[in-house]
């Protein structure tokens, strides 16, 4: 034991040096009645069987077997924290969200990041997209801003979101990642090159959760309190300054301390070091967005900082961790519908398939009335609808309130001010197909222009590495759509592949473990 243990490390220590001399607690059942023994069954003689009449053990074994709830479908491994929003620029004149109502205005918030592919107890340095999820407890209703680390995403088509994750997740027979399904997917589906670039280039392993931005991704509508509207889209700044790990790095880390992203965080704000992010919106108007020369609510591509510069808005700072990480982390439940008055979805195909899939995953994960858990909760606001029952049901139900609308009763009614704005469409509907809305220009952009030339390098290292492990003809798709982007995007990625190949050529190979971006933990012998 040493004395210079962290504070997550130190946890159980804090817990009882926080208790000071009170005394311990009486310890009972679930039912809440003493208990005199916990250590020992109740049997029939010393070497005698148990008795059902030992309740104290069926209270807490029944309790035990149902302990573990679905983890989410992605981002199941994750940190949370809470804080505040505090509101430093007047942006009233695009949104009338309470959140936004004056400058000095704080409102509080939980984040939660995450990883995406791996499951509750894989490690955090995987090179991955990182959640970051963000709720503000308004005072009307919760608002979501369900994001990631990157602006952008692998699909532009809600369709395609179930077969894109299980092509990332583990195979069917095998239960083993799989090489084969990532790249196969990937190079079948050019939009995402863009999120690919990014992926594998430094940005793709973030050094914990405080050195990343943020993004709200999709485009919104700001309604401000006339009924005009704008598109926008949000960015969270990390006030740490960005800082990613080496290959070398993540992989040691993901080794030695898989939970290196949690006690980073946990850590950072147990010793009051909380972290921050400037929060920024880019807003086009409807005009400039139906001229625009691409699909504004395309969520591959990004919009120029140069034509739609960042407006500050506001901070975001993490204060408190969660007390108990079950009921604060694992049931925090994000919904991009969570949408108060003043915001509204754009046309995004992504956004709008997603404010089904979350209400939807909640009900199927935590119960019909997961609203009602303090976490998700929306505690600013008063709920008053005609919603009742339900397993799990926490308060009173809303009481003696009539259940049906309309009522003659003076129960909840509605306002006219909160009717969401009007918009037009007219249109053939049809499924359209959007594979080919230009997959190349902005990853053109990001190769050839955001990465310097060491950059460049180590992308297409981090890149052929991993798709080393796909099948040949994988290979080659993929590298025609990277020569697609830029010719020597391709022919860089496709010389490190042909070395790769020669070089698997000599060994036998057994492939222990490898993962995007990780060159190959392996064990070999040479013929
Ligand atoms: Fe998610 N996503 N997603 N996603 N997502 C989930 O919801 C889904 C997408 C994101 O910390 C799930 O509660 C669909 C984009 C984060 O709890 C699920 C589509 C972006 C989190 C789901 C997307 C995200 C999730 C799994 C395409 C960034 C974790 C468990 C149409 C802008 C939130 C859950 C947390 C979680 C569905 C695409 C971010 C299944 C259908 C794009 C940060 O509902």
């Amino acid at each position: 034991m040493t004395d210079n243990r962290d504070k997550a490390t130190d946890q159980m220590k804090t817990w009882k040096a926080n208790r000071g001399s009170q005394k311990a607690d009486v310890l009972t059942t679930g039912g809440g009645h003493p208990v005199g023994d916990k250590l020992n069954l109740q049997t029939a003689g010393p070497r005698g069987p148990l008795l059902v009449q030992d309740v104290v053990f069926t209270d807490e074994m029944a309790h035990f077997d149902r302990e573990r709830i679905p983890e989410r479908v992605v981002h199941a491994k994750g940190a949370g924290a809470f804080g505040y929003f505090e509101v430093t620029h007047d942006i009233t004149r695009y949104c009338k969200a309470k959140v936004f109502e004056h400058v000095g205005k704080t409102t509080p918030i939980a984040i939660r990041f995450s990883t995406v592919a791996g499951e509750s107890g894989s490690a955090d340095t995987v090179r991955d997209p990182r959640g970051f999820a963000v709720k503000f407890y308004t005072e009307d209703g919760n608002w979501d801003l369900t994001g990631n680390n990157t602006p952008i995403f692998f699909v532009r088509d809600a369709m395609l979101f179930p077969s894109f994750v299980h092509s990332q997740k583990r195979n069917p027979q095998t239960h083993m990642k799989d090489p084969d399904m990532v790249w196969d997917f990937w190079s079948l589906r050019p939009e995402s090159l863009h999120q690919v670039s990014f992926l594998f280039s430094d940005r793709g392993l973030p050094d914990g959760h405080r050195h990343m931005n943020g993004y709200g991704s999709h485009t919104f509508k700001l309604v401000n309190a006339d009924g005009e509207r704008v598109y926008c889209k949000f960015h969270y700044k990390t006030d740490q300054g960005i800082k990613n790990l080496t290959v070398e790095e993540a992989d040691r880390l993901a080794a030695t301390k898989p939970d290196y992203g949690i006690a980073d965080l946990f850590n950072a704000i147990a010793n009051g070091n909380y972290p921050s992010w400037t929060f920024y919106i880019q807003v086009m108007t409807f005009e400039q967005a139906e001229k625009f020369r691409f699909n504004p609510f395309d969520l591959t591509k990004v919009w120029s900082h140069k034509e739609y510069p960042l407006i500050p808005v506001g901070k975001l700072v993490l204060n408190r961790n969660p007390v108990n990480y079950f009921a604060e982390v694992e049931q925090l439940a994000f919904d991009p519908s969570n949408m108060p008055p003043g915001i509204e979805p754009s046309p995004d195909k992504m956004l709008q398939g997603r404010l089904f899939s979350y209400p939807d995953t909640h009900r199927h994960r935590l119960g019909a009335n997961y609203l009602q858990i303090p976490v998700n909760c929306p505690f600013r606001a008063r709920v008053a609808n005609y919603q009742r029952d339900g397993p799990m049901c926490m308060h009173d139900n809303q009481g003696g309130a009539p259940n049906y609308y309309p009522n003659s009763f003076s129960a909840p009614e509605t306002q006219p001010q909160f009717i969401e704005s009007k918009f037009q469409v007219s249109a053939d509907v049809a499924r359209y197909n959007s594979s080919d809305e230009d997959n190349v220009t902005q990853v053109r952009t990001f190769y050839t222009q955001v990465l310097n030339e060491e950059e460049r390098q180590r992308l297409c290292q981090n890149l052929a590495g991993f798709l080393k492990e796909a099948q040949l003809f994988i290979q080659k798709r993929m590298v025609e759509n990277l020569k697609a982007v830029h010719p020597d995007y391709g022919n860089r990625v496709e010389t490190l592949l042909k070395k790769y190949n020669a070089e698997a050529k000599k060994d036998v190979t057994l492939h222990v473990y490898s993962r995007p971006g990780a060159s190959a933990i392996t064990a070999s012998s040479k013929m």
